[in-house]
């Protein structure tokens, strides 16, 4: 903390500068309707990356950011479900896996609704959208509105919370729940070590992983684990994604996940308001989800928000930033709010040397300061934890939080997530959420947010 509370205060010629590479990034990642996370790494779309890079990119071109958002919710299925990647059929099959041939939504999910095209992965993400949608239309009001933006994206996202609401309950206690390590954005979670050692991993030889053309095998998932998500994924498509006849045998409720509804629900009433939509149900359901998150995933003595594995019925052990992440619902208790910020301000959650917050708890047994997800600092989590801390009123706190994103953003080159406790880039470069997410902080005025 000394060493922030040191720091120069940023300039304006370094917040230009900034906001021209962060412009440049999401110039070269934009490729016609929607925007890659990175050219080498992930070339096609990914749903919350979609989110996040439209909420950058409405300080650039409001219309591009609406089509960022149109273009994902173009290839949501008939049952509501927005899928985790829409791929580019332009871009080989082989230069990312699981490809299209993988996951065949156009004929396995044909009884769920998958369309005929484009082709999609069939798991989903967090629900970032109509908070995205919301911010999008805020950017541009004038704009959305001549274009029917919010009229068109409303039944849409409507129809993609029912469906994390009713086919995904599936614990029954009305959160939503995750079947995928990939689902919940933090694919290699030690959150998810336990449950996951229950699934028997696909046979190495049945699949080729690309992943490792571009990212380091020292920073990437194991691949034991690869096996196993690739094996829970086969399993979706042959039960033909259908939840109600899926065995599910990996099935958790995160935090992040439904904090994430949480303020997509009120990102909603805000767009019914405008559309004619029943903003009072959209309001109840923001606080019945806040209920059931603090009733069956608040751990009181760990002073943060726990997945729930669905399976045993049990908190899984780990500490993860996800149960940070929860403090953009405004309805927390007040106290629940003031031990998440001591969370945050301990040893496990605060990088002295960066102000960043680490993935995953930097005291924990599996802490590694590099691998995916084990331990590295994401931009995007500290984006919604900035968010989170302004919803409650947390401003100098939210400042220190603001300032390291922007220094680190800049100088790790827009870095896919960086080590905690150096600040050094790991993973692709040119990222595009970072760069989107660090053009939305460097336009926070209270207005726009
Ligand atoms: C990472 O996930 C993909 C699988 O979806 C991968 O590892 O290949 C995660 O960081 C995820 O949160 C992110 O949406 C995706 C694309 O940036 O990459």
């Amino acid at each position: 903390m000394t060493v922030l509370l040191d720091a120069p205060a940023r300039t304006a010629a370094a917040d230009l500068t900034l906001r021209r590479g962060a412009g440049r990034v999401l110039l070269d990642n934009w490729v016609g309707t929607s925007t890659v996370p990175s050219r080498t790494l992930y070339p096609h779309q990914w749903s919350w990356d979609s989110a996040f890079i439209a909420i950058g990119l409405r300080h650039l071109s409001a219309r591009r950011a609406q089509r960022e958002l149109e273009s994902l919710l173009g290839a949501q299925w008939g049952d509501g479900r927005v899928p985790h990647i829409v791929f580019n059929s332009a871009v080989p099959n082989g230069a990312y896996f699981p490809s299209p041939d993988f996951w065949r939504s156009s004929t396995a999910g044909a009884g769920v609704g998958a369309p005929v095209s484009p082709e999609t992965s069939g798991i989903v993400q967090p629900p970032v959208h109509a908070l995205a949608a919301w911010l999008v239309h805020r950017a541009d009001p004038a704009e959305s509105r001549r274009r029917g933006f919010l009229p068109r994206v409303y039944p849409r996202l409507v129809a993609w919370h029912r469906y994390l609401l009713d086919r995904r309950d599936l614990g029954g206690g009305g959160l939503a729940a995750i079947v995928h390590p990939w689902e919940p954005g933090m694919d290699n979670s030690p959150c998810w070590d336990a449950p996951l050692a229950r699934v028997t991993p696909a046979a190495p030889g049945s699949y080729r992983r690309a992943d490792l053309d571009h990212g380091h095998p020292a920073d990437r998932p194991t691949d034991l684990d690869y096996g196993r998500y690739v094996r829970l994924a086969v399993d979706y498509r042959d039960a033909g994604y259908d939840d109600r006849a899926a065995a599910h045998p990996f099935r958790l409720e995160d935090p992040c996940m439904n904090a994430l509804l949480i303020a997509s629900e009120l990102a909603l009433a805000e767009i019914a308001r405008c559309v004619g939509g029943d903003a009072d149900a959209h309001e109840a359901q923001a606080a019945k989800l806040t209920d059931a998150l603090v009733t069956r995933l608040w751990d009181d003595e760990a002073g943060l928000f726990r997945a729930r594995d669905l399976v045993d019925d049990a908190f899984v052990p780990a500490r993860s930033v996800a149960g940070l992440v929860p403090l953009l619902a405004p309805g927390l208790p007040e106290t629940v709010v003031d031990r998440l910020v001591s969370t945050l301000e301990g040893p496990a959650f605060h990088a002295d040397s960066t102000a960043l917050v680490p993935s995953y708890d930097l005291t924990g047994p599996a802490f590694d300061p590099t691998r995916y997800w084990r331990g590295p600092a994401w931009f995007n989590t500290a984006w919604l934890i900035e968010r989170g801390l302004r919803t409650h009123g947390r401003h100098v706190h939210a400042d220190r939080i603001r300032a390291a994103f922007l220094d680190t953003a800049g100088a790790s080159g827009f870095a896919e997530y960086v080590d905690p406790t150096t600040g050094a880039a790991r993973g692709a470069r040119s990222f595009s959420w970072t760069a989107a997410l660090a053009l939305d902080l460097l336009n926070s005025e209270e207005a726009t947010r």
